[in-house]
């Protein structure tokens, strides 16, 4: 890898890879793996990309072995619990918003209705024992932790533990295992996280794109482009409903002054609910069109 590009860390398959590579997508770059599909390389800006576990993604930050990289926000923040003894080198650049998911401790369902207090003096099996444990003790809990790679779920059948904490999606695994969750230690997303020693100016600049990239994708994901035609009269009521919409563009309609055309552009997701409150307020040819790209 050369010094002069920005040595960028990303999973290779999983559950990160997808919303990585689409948002590497979306930022405009192309991606040339190499043949062992260990290395990538940006063909438009000056950043090779090293295909690895998600969990070696916070040494190698950390270590300087790469500058940045994309990792889910439980094993970053395990990770600095974890290995706070190595002086944390890596921080957090940016949430990015997609592979969301939950931390939560949950018990069997045998012990019926529970609240945090039923986990005193009980063992939990984790993955993610200094998250855990740190949520634990911070709310006057004393339990101990068995330390798990995988699995975690099956620990209570085999008495490994009496209760577990682990990453929940849906909820369906821990249904399957007669688990129930009972209260969330951390919520998730993949993060950006960077190497805090100072880059080379070319690695910088590459960097800065990036980030405004990604800043432009993030913000565009939800934003959608609204346009209606609406009475003059119901203007400010319509302009109130419009999420995460700021300054709208208000332009009469030819040949109709009481009639106006109003063109927004909406941060915020917008619902089927939305649209029929815009025409309960008189709201008429409403369009959602989605944005592609935007630069603040
Ligand atoms: O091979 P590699 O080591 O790179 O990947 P991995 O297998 O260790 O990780 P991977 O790809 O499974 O997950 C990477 C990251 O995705 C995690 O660190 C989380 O930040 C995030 N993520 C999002 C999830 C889930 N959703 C998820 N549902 N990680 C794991 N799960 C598992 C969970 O452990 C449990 O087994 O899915 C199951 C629960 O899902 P539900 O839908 O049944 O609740
Ligand atoms: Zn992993």
């Amino acid at each position: 890898m050369g010094a002069e590009r920005l040595r960028f860390a990303v999973q290779k398959s999983g559950r990160l890879s997808d919303g990585t590579f689409d948002l590497l997508k979306k930022c405009g770059l192309t991606i040339s793996r190499a043949r062992d599909n260990l290395f990538g390389r940006a063909r438009e800006l000056p950043i090779d990309i090293l295909l690895v576990r998600d969990d070696d993604i916070p040494f190698f930050v950390e270590d300087n072995v790469c500058d940045i990289g994309i990792v889910g926000g439980n094993v970053f923040e395990e990770h600095q619990l974890i290995q706070s003894a190595r002086g944390q080198k890596a921080e957090i650049l940016l949430p990015l918003g997609f592979a969301r998911c939950r931390l939560m401790l949950a018990a069997p369902k045998e012990w019926g209705e529970v609240s945090l207090h039923d986990f005193e003096g009980k063992r939990v099996a984790t993955s993610y024992p200094g998250l855990t444990n740190a949520y634990l003790t911070k709310n006057g809990v004393g339990a101990s932790m068995a330390s798990m790679k995988g699995s975690v779920e099956v620990a209570p059948h085999l008495n490994i533990a009496d209760a577990v904490c682990d990453i929940v999606s849906t909820g369906a695994t821990l249904d399957a295992h007669g688990l129930r969750p009972v209260q969330t230690v951390f919520e998730s997303e993949a993060v950006l996280i960077q190497n805090k020693t100072a880059l080379s100016d070319v690695q910088q600049s590459a960097l800065d794109s990036l980030l405004i990239r990604i800043r432009g994708v993030i913000a565009s994901r939800d934003a959608k482009y609204v346009m209606l035609n609406a009475p003059r009269g119901a203007v400010d009521k319509i302009t109130a409903l419009l999420p995460g919409a700021d300054a709208p563009t208000v332009l009469e309609l030819a040949g109709q002054s009481d009639q106006v055309a109003i063109h927004a552009v909406c941060g915020e997701e917008v619902f089927w609910g939305t649209l029929e409150e815009l025409r309960a307020l008189g709201a008429r040819s409403i369009l959602v069109a989605p944005i592609e790209k935007m630069m603040p």
